[in-house]
């Protein structure tokens, strides 16, 4: 196959015949087509992801559709989101060596990527959803996001790199509106896909649409997304985005990257650790979560604790690019000025992702997009009294975000809302 044929959804039944001739395939999982195995598992929002087995091996076959898979073809969206899918897969590679998995082959005109096939990992959210204490998510999910924020950004790459970078991400303006729309603006009005968990949820739902304070900074955070071109993001680091066994963490799905906020990363992957938390009491029937729900807080600690190490370590190892030039700190004797800067720059980092975990919390239970920490809580009065008090905690994040000076403070919060009453 090449990327000149018209574009062609793969099937199960297809995908031997289209690509039994290629190369990479057959090397990796045997030359026999016929005693390949497919399936198709994905069960994202966006692609088709296919699982191949041969005689020898393996292999994940990831393809674009022409549209939004959870919607239909009702809501179109380019195939080129597989194309910044690739790139940010060999940037992240290289940037944060062994925590994405391995490219085999990507072609273009047909959207689709074949990479390893990641066993016996499984989607972290699972794992949590199934009351699985991981140990090195936060020290895995931590450094990746230090390495791959800090080395995309203009305090280690060239100008004339990133700025070329910048301009290629750009493009991808399609999967950015998806954000801007469903995360930051679609939760606070009545927008046309929208649905939560009603009727038990409609009073809170009205209250927070009416909630001045809150449009207001998530309209603030949405104007930082969009104009603070910072870094290469995930652009979409949720627990959803993340494989995982015991020993190890592979980052996965990044088709949303763009050149945004560091802050957002980071803070939609706490907002995913912090829905676990206040969805652990719907997954209770066979034993308490106490342990559970200590086990998350504890992550966020270490995630966050590790982060700021790593990114503090290469901002005084490898601060190469044009900001905060050592010129004017170090190469003067002035180590103290850079570490001025450093505060200030996780300073800010700290203020915006807490306003973006907040919104991030908001959206997966009032928008188009939820998510089965919730979704999978059968009981529907259990389900919105976890939502609520998610909902409440977001709220408190978004609106006071500049008030809040540690992730303890975060947690000491979360762990009394959870307490409370139910609705
Ligand atoms: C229409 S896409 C909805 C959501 O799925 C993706 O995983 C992103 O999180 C997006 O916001
Ligand atoms: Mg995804």
């Amino acid at each position: 196959m090449t990327g000149k044929l018209q574009f062609e959804a793969l099937s199960v039944e297809t995908l031997p015949a289209r690509l039994g001739a290629n190369e990479a395939l057959r090397a990796k999982i045997g030359k026999d087509t016929s005693a390949w195995k497919v399936r198709e598992v994905g069960d994202g929002n966006l692609n088709l992801v296919f699982i191949v087995e041969g005689a020898s091996g393996a292999a994940v076959v990831k393809q674009a559709l022409p549209y939004v898979r959870l919607v239909g073809d009702s809501w179109p969206l380019p195939l080129k989101r597989s194309f910044f899918e690739y790139h940010a897969l060999t940037r992240q590679q290289a940037r944060a060596p062994g925590s994405v998995p391995a490219i085999y082959h990507f072609d273009e005109g047909q959207a689709l990527i074949i990479m390893e096939y990641l066993s016996p990992h499984i989607i972290l959210r699972r794992a949590l959803i199934e009351g699985r204490q991981l140990p090195n998510i936060a020290r895995d999910i931590g450094l990746f996001m230090a390495r791959t924020l800090f080395r995309g950004s203009d305090l280690h790459m060239a100008a004339k790199d990133r700025k070329a970078d910048l301009a290629l991400f750009a493009d991808n303006v399609e999967l950015c509106d998806i954000t801007e729309s469903l995360v930051f603006s679609d939760p606070y009005f009545d927008a046309k896909m929208n649905r939560h968990t009603s009727p038990q949820l409609d009073g809170i739902v009205a209250q927070l649409r009416a909630d001045r304070d809150l449009k207001v900074e998530a309209q603030r955070l949405k104007h930082i997304f969009a104009a603070n071109a910072e870094t290469l993001l995930h652009g979409d680091l949720h627990s959803g985005s993340i494989m995982v066994t015991d020993s190890q963490t592979r980052m996965i799905d990044p088709e949303f990257a763009f050149y945004g906020p560091m802050a957002f990363d980071v803070g939609m992957l706490l907002a995913n650790f912090w829905m676990s938390f206040f969805s652990q009491r719907g997954h209770e029937q066979k034993a308490k979560r106490d342990a559970m729900r200590a086990y998350l807080l504890e992550v966020t600690v270490e995630t966050w604790v590790v982060f700021r190490a790593e990114f503090s370590h290469l901002w005084r190892t490898e601060r190469s690019g044009m900001l905060y030039q050592k010129s004017l700190f170090e190469d003067q004797g002035d180590r103290l000025g850079a570490e001025q800067a450093l505060d200030h720059v996780l300073h800010q980092m700290w203020t915006d992702l807490l306003g973006f975990a907040g919104i991030e919390v908001h959206r997966r239970i009032l928008g188009l997009a939820h998510n089965a920490d919730f979704e999978t809580i059968a009981d529907e009065d259990l389900r919105a009294s976890c939502e609520a008090k998610a909902l409440k905690f977001g709220r408190h994040l978004a609106v006071n975000r500049r008030q809040i000076h540690s992730i303890d403070e975060v947690n000491t919060l979360a762990a009394l809302i959870e307490q409370e009453s139910s609705i």
